[in-house]
Formats: structure tokens, C-alpha cells, sequence
């Protein structure tokens, strides 16, 4: 089976989780996407009824066009439940590496204000220690993005920002940069998120540590649920 099945699977058996009358965090990503056409399902064949706020303007675009009701922070204090994707998951402690799709702000904020965070994967982004595989994203504020670069470097980054295929800029939905940034080796995830967060002109870290409360991860040895 294909790494995208094993998505599929794991966001299938995520979107079973969503009951009727839960406020839902909407993902990001090829897995999130096939929650938010598993729940555009539930909803028009089930009648389940619940609301969503989305994590960024493509899942948002995706969510109206299945007829899903958004919702925003303005009527609710707390998200019941996020399902949402990740780049590296650290077995064990559930911390991540997210923002490779370029929207961990978003996502950061609705993970911060949910109850449950449930993060569905491909066994590929299982790792013992987080930057084994992936670059860590760092969104910042465009203006002064060089010094903020040489700021982080004094924690060991190497730097650089994310460019589109025509060599421009990536803007992140926030109107920010993200820098991708490579580490000999995350020891303390804890730590360097602090000493990230520290730096003028980051806006947030691709860091996710103890945020996660479950895992759904799909891959040739079947479905697998973790939790911290
Ligand atoms: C989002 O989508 C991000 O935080 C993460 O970067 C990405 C995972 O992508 P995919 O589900 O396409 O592998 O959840």
C-alpha cells in the first residue's frame, strides 16, 4: 500500500472520533485533507453535526466547499478536538516537527486552544529524535529576516528562507517567512523550542512539544494509536 493509503487510513479511523456537537480543528496537509473529506462526508450522510476552524485558507477552502460549518475563535474559548497532520513525530513523547505545508501558526494556535490533538500519519514520520528527517520550520517577520537568521544560528541553525519555484519568497497565510532550518541534532526539544521563542522577529517555532495527546499512524504492520 501507498504512504498516501496509509494516510488515508489513519484519517478515516481520526474522523470517527468527531461527535455530534464537538467544535473541531481542521488540519493541514495531504492526511489532514482526507479528515476534512471524511467529516464533509459524515456531515452530509450522517447528519453529524459539529462546527470547524480550519488551520489554513486552503483546508478552509476545502471544508466550505463539503458544506463543513466554520467557526472561529470569536464564538468559541476552546477547540474539543484537532486532527491534524506532521512531519516527524518523536515516539514516546509525541513531540513534532510541523509547518513543512507552511501554516504551524495557524495550526500552533488551534493545537494550543484544543483539549484533544490527535495526529495522524504515515509510519514514515515515526523518528527516535526529532530533525532526523526534516528541516525545522521557523516562521519570522520579514522585515530583519537576516538577522533574525543570525540570531538563530547561534543555536546551531543553519538557516535559510523558503523560497516558491520562481525564486520568490514563500508567504506564509500570517503574511510572514519561514525559515528552514537544519540542526545537527534536536537533544532537547523542550529547550530549543525556548531558545527559538527567545529570538526577535520569530513569530513561532514548527516545535510542537507536549502538545500532542494521540497519535493515529498507519503503515505496512496496520493502525497503530499512541498516546503520550
Ligand atoms: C501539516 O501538514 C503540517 O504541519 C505538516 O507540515 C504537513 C504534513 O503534511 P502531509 O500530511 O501532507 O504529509 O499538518
Amino acid at each position: 500500500m501507498s504512504a498516501s493509503e496509509y494516510k488515508r487510513q489513519a484519517a478515516e479511523f481520526a474522523a470517527e472520533m468527531v461527535r455530534d456537537g464537538m467544535v473541531v480543528g481542521l488540519g493541514t496537509g495531504s492526511t489532514a485533507a482526507f479528515v476534512v473529506d471524511a467529516l464533509g462526508r459524515r456531515h452530509k450522510d450522517e447528519g453529524l453535526r459539529f462546527v470547524a476552524i480550519p488551520t489554513s485558507v486552503a483546508t478552509e477552502q476545502q471544508a466550505q466547499g463539503l458544506g463543513i460549518p466554520l467557526t472561529t475563535f470569536a464564538d468559541h474559548a476552546t477547540v474539543d478536538l484537532t486532527i491534524d497532520g506532521a512531519d516527524e513525530i518523536q515516539r514516546g513523547t509525541l513531540n513534532l516537527i510541523k509547518g513543512l505545508g507552511g501554516a504551524l501558526l495557524r495550526e500552533k494556535i488551534v493545537a494550543a486552544a484544543s483539549s484533544r490533538l490527535v495526529i495522524i500519519a504515515d509510519d514514515s514520520k515515526l523518528v527516535d529524535h526529532l530533525g532526523m528527517k526534516t528541516l525545522l520550520p521557523v516562521e519570522v517577520t520579514p522585515f530583519g529576516w537576516e538577522a533574525t537568521v543570525r540570531h538563530l544560528e547561534k543555536f546551531g541553525a543553519q538557516a535559510s528562507p523558503r523560497r516558491n519555484r520562481d525564486g520568490a519568497f514563500f508567504v506564509s497565510d500570517g503574511g510572514n517567512l519561514i525559515l528552514d532550518c537544519k540542526f545537527h541534532e534536536i537533544v532537547d526539544a523542550a529547550q530549543l523550542e525556548q531558545d527559538i521563542r527567545s529570538v526577535v522577529g520569530v513569530v513561532e517555532s514548527g516545535l510542537f512539544v507536549g502538545m500532542a495527546t494521540e497519535a493515529v499512524v498507519a503503515g505496512s504492520e496496520g493502525l497503530s494509536r499512541l498516546a503520550v
